[in-house]
């Protein structure tokens, strides 16, 4: 059996150990959360895409994306984007999202649509409706979406989905700035369902970010492409 002293010496050894411990934690706490201040604040810089065709026209309505190398710099914003109905078309006819984002279709329409997608990275249907009937479409898998209306074989829209927050579509120009990428190695993408060139109607290019220098990227087309529908200037899409 332990004496007076010794019961009091062991409580000043826990006492230490723990007070010790809890200093341990601390440093570490602060340490991570300066770490993380100085990823956050610094290292990034904007990268201007462009493309232009055999011409040196620019060519509007590309989805471009830039895919960091590094996954943690693949950080996650959960949106809802809008895919509309408008005069048996779908508006915008394309969008892009980043993985884990929604899509809401709303039927401007006076007539039903319904909406559906036999995409391997997303199948679903709207059943027969008008106007605002069903909530946001939540796509959790990278790749293309197709999306049709059962009774309206005309209309077709497409849905890129990649794990990417940082993308967008080439304006008028053929132009698009992303801003504050995190420095690293980047693979460019360009993709349009009817860009003839590459390989599933896409191009790559690699291209690094480094920090406070503003990066360019040029896609040079070989031939003169029929896409240059310049994407839907709609509020909803502005607002996306
Ligand atoms: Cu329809």
């Amino acid at each position: 059996m332990r004496n007076n002293a010794q019961r009091r010496a062991g409580t000043h050894v826990n006492l230490r150990l723990r007070r010790a411990s809890q200093s341990v934690n601390w440093c570490s706490v602060l340490c991570a959360a300066l770490a993380l201040l100085i990823a956050t604040v610094a290292r990034t810089a904007d990268l201007s895409i462009s493309v232009l065709d055999a011409h040196g026209r620019g060519v509007a309505g590309l989805v471009l994306v830039a895919m960091p190398d590094n996954a943690a710099a693949r950080k996650r914003i959960g949106r809802v984007a809008v895919m509309d109905q408008i005069n048996m078309q779908f508006v915008p006819d394309i969008l892009v999202i980043q993985t884990g984002s929604s899509v809401d279709f709303p039927n401007s329409d006076q007539i039903q649509h319904q909406v559906y997608s036999f995409s391997a990275a997303k199948r679903f249907q709207l059943s027969l409706y008008a106007g605002h009937k069903y909530p946001p479409v939540v796509f959790d898998r990278p790749g293309l979406v197709t999306v049709g209306c059962n009774i309206h074989d005309s209309m077709l829209g497409y849905i890129y989905v990649t794990d990417s927050p940082y993308f967008g579509r080439s304006d008028a120009h053929g132009q698009l700035t992303l801003h504050n990428l995190p420095s690293g190695s980047y693979t460019v993408t360009a993709w349009h369902p009817r860009l003839e060139e590459g390989s599933a109607n896409e191009l790559h290019l690699r291209t690094t970010v480094v920090e406070s220098e503003p990066g360019t990227v040029l896609f040079q087309l070989r031939r003169t492409v029929p896409i240059s529908m310049p994407p839907h200037e709609s509020k909803k899409w502005l607002d996306y």
